[in-house]
C-alpha cells in the first residue's frame, strides 16, 4: 500500500515543521505532499528545504491563496498520478494527531472506500475548544446529515483517508467549494457513489501556533451549498419517478 499524506498550508510556518516531525515519526512509510498557495511568511520556501532534506517530502507551489478545497484537488491529481495506493487529508496545525493516523489506514485493507477521522462518534473528542465551535460542528454535522441523507457523524471533519478507486470515481470539476463546503461535497459524492465510508473515533486538538482560516463565511457557504444539493436531489428523485 503506497500511502501519501497531503497537507495544504497557507501561513503555518510555524506549525508545519512540527507537524511533518511527528508524521514521519509517526508514520514512516507514508510519503507527504504540501500545497502550499504561495503562503506570505515563508512557509512554501520552509516546505522546499524540508523536502531537500528528505525525499520522502514533496511540495506543490501555488499561485495564491484559493481554498483548501482547491488545493486539495490540485493535490489528489498529483498523487495519482504518481500511482499512490491512498491518499491522506491532513491538516498542517497538528489538530489531525499524525500518531493517530494508523486508525484512519488500518480500516482501508478492511474494504474501506473512505474512512473519517471523527470526532462526533463514541471515543472522540475535541481539546481546546470554545462551546459555541463545538456548536457550530455538531449543528453542521446534524444539518447535512438530515438534508443529504447521509448517516455519519462527522461529515465536516478534514482527517481522512481515500482509496484511490475512491477518488478515480469522481469528477473533480463538478466540485466548486472550499472550506467546510467541500469536505462535505466529496462526503456527498462518494456515498451516492455507494462506496463505504467508515468513521473512526479521533482526538481533535485545536491548534496552538498560528491562526486559524476558517470563517463565518465558509460556515455560511457549506450550509447554504447542503440546502443547495439537497433540493437538487430531490427534485432528481422526483422527476425520474415515472
Ligand atoms: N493551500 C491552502 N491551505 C489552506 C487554505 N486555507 C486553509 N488552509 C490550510 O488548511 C488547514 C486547515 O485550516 P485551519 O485554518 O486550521 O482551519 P480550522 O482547523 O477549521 O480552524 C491548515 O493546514 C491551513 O493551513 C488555502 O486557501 N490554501
Ligand atoms: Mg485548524
Amino acid at each position: 500500500m503506497r500511502v501519501v499524506t497531503i497537507i495544504p498550508t497557507y501561513n503555518e510556518i510555524e506549525s508545519l515543521p512540527v507537524l511533518l516531525g511527528r508524521l514521519r515519526a509517526a508514520v514512516p512509510d507514508s510519503d507527504v505532499l504540501i500545497v502550499d498557495d504561495n503562503s506570505p511568511d515563508g512557509t512554501g520556501d520552509l516546505a522546499d528545504k524540508m523536502a531537500e532534506a528528505d525525499k520522502a517530502v514533496h511540495v506543490m507551489h501555488r499561485e495564491g491563496k484559493a481554498g483548501l478545497g482547491a488545493a486539495y484537488l490540485a493535490g489528489f491529481r498529483w498523487a495519482l498520478d504518481a500511482g499512490y495506493d491512498v491518499l491522506v487529508e491532513m491538516d498542517a496545525d497538528c489538530s489531525h494527531q499524525p500518531e493517530q493516523l494508523p486508525l484512519l489506514l488500518a480500516e482501508i485493507p478492511k474494504g474501506a472506500d473512505l474512512v473519517i477521522g471523527s470526532r462526533w462518534v463514541r471515543g472522540g473528542s475535541v481539546v481546546n475548544w470554545p462551546l459555541h465551535r463545538k456548536l457550530i460542528s455538531r449543528l453542521g454535522s446534524f444539518y447535512s446529515r438530515t438534508m443529504l441523507g447521509v448517516n455519519l457523524r462527522d461529515i465536516t471533519a478534514g482527517y481522512r483517508a481515500f482509496g484511490r478507486e475512491t477518488l478515480e470515481a469522481l469528477d473533480f470539476n463538478a466540485i466548486e467549494s472550499v472550506g467546510y463546503g467541500f469536505q462535505v461535497d466529496m462526503t456527498f459524492r462518494v456515498a451516492q457513489l455507494g462506496k463505504k465510508i467508515v468513521e473512526v473515533p479521533i482526538t481533535f486538538v485545536e491548534r496552538e501556533l498560528g491562526v486559524s482560516k476558517m470563517s463565518g463565511n465558509i460556515v455560511v457557504e457549506a450550509m447554504m451549498n447542503v440546502t443547495k444539493w439537497s433540493l437538487s436531489a430531490r427534485w432528481k428523485k422526483l422527476t425520474n419517478r415515472k
